[in-house]
């Protein structure tokens, strides 16, 4: 009989949220100790559970693990929530780095002084809608395959594909289309602003040169049902959590976000995740002023 992975912490989300959505979504049952006194938390430290002296901390396969980005990397390795190579991993890597400091800043900002809680709320908004929900949502193809050449040709091919249209303007009119996401991307070689989208047409909707499935891939019309490699995993986990995280501040966020919308509702209907946002889940609610007392309490700040 296998034991089930032990998870402790505050009875709340912060740190340990990600860790009990991945479980979650892997299928994996888990058991909970929550600190709830000081008593509590020193006696872990005094038994020398606590490495670097702080929570989350987990107990799996005969070890006590501790510092989030380290457990949430060995359950998507163990649960097989992770990319078929170490390109696919690394991408995984990038988007859930990316997703977890969104929602590090939300976890923190229950934690702030009143006066300036309203404005760091806001501020998460708008980041997630500037920041990180563009990244996702692009159609862009070349920033995340993290290939240079094929970043490289993109940029050559997209040249070439505009310095013909720019003799053509009605023909290049009547083939743009509404211009997506001006100022295109992320990456190094910006798009200048104004720009079709339709170049990458040219290139294969969803592919790179060599004909792999580009970075758009998934949250593109013709694209997969998954962030990377066609494949479910920690990255989809993590980005539909922060997703459901930022809705709660606003519940309009993913307005201009449509793919993200699809993705959201396709993520959340995967049966592991569909139970794990039913009432009566380990799903923490948001942190309140409670919350936010107890820990304070143990933690002494
Ligand atoms: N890098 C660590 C940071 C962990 C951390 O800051 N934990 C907080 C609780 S959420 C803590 O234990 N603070 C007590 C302290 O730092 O002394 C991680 O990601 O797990």
């Amino acid at each position: 009989m296998t034991t089930k992975p032990k998870l402790c912490y505050f009875r709340g989300r912060g740190r340990m949220e990600s860790i009990r959505w991945l479980l979650a979504a892997g299928g994996v049952e888990f058991e909970e100790e929550f600190i709830e006194t000081t008593e509590q938390y020193e006696k872990l430290q005094k038994d020398g559970c606590l490495l670097f002296g702080q929570v989350p901390m987990v107990e799996i396969d005969g070890m006590v693990l501790t510092q989030t980005r380290a457990i949430l990397s060995y359950l998507a390795a163990k649960y097989d929530l992770y990319g078929k190579d170490l390109k696919e991993t690394v991408r995984i890597n990038m988007y859930a780095d990316g997703t977890l400091d969104l929602m590090m800043m939300t976890a923190q900002a229950a934690f702030k002084p009143p006066e300036e809680k309203e404005e760091n709320l806001t501020l998460i908004v708008k980041k997630a809608k500037t920041r990180y929900f563009p990244a996702f949502e692009k159609v862009g193809g070349y920033h995340s395959t993290l290939d240079l050449t094929e970043a490289l040709s993109w940029r050559a091919r997209c040249a070439r594909v505009l310095s013909r249209e720019a003799g053509s303007p009605s023909e290049t009119a009547a083939r743009a289309g509404p211009a997506r996401g001006a100022g295109g991307g992320a990456g190094v070689f910006k798009r200048p602003a104004g720009t079709p989208s339709y170049a990458r047409g040219e290139l294969g909707a969803g592919r790179t040169r060599s004909g792999k499935p580009s970075a758009g891939k998934i949250l593109n019309d013709h694209g997969e049902d998954f962030l990377v490699g066609n494949k479910f995993s920690w990255a989809d986990i993590q980005l539909l959590e922060a997703i459901l995280m930022v809705e709660e501040l606003d519940a309009s966020v993913l307005s201009d976000f449509p793919l993200l919308k699809a993705f959201k509702a396709r993520i959340s209907n995967i049966p592991t995740i569909k139970k794990f946002l039913q009432p009566g889940s380990p799903r923490k609610p948001p942190s309140d002023s409670h919350y936010v007392e107890v820990v304070r309490g143990i933690l002494q700040f």
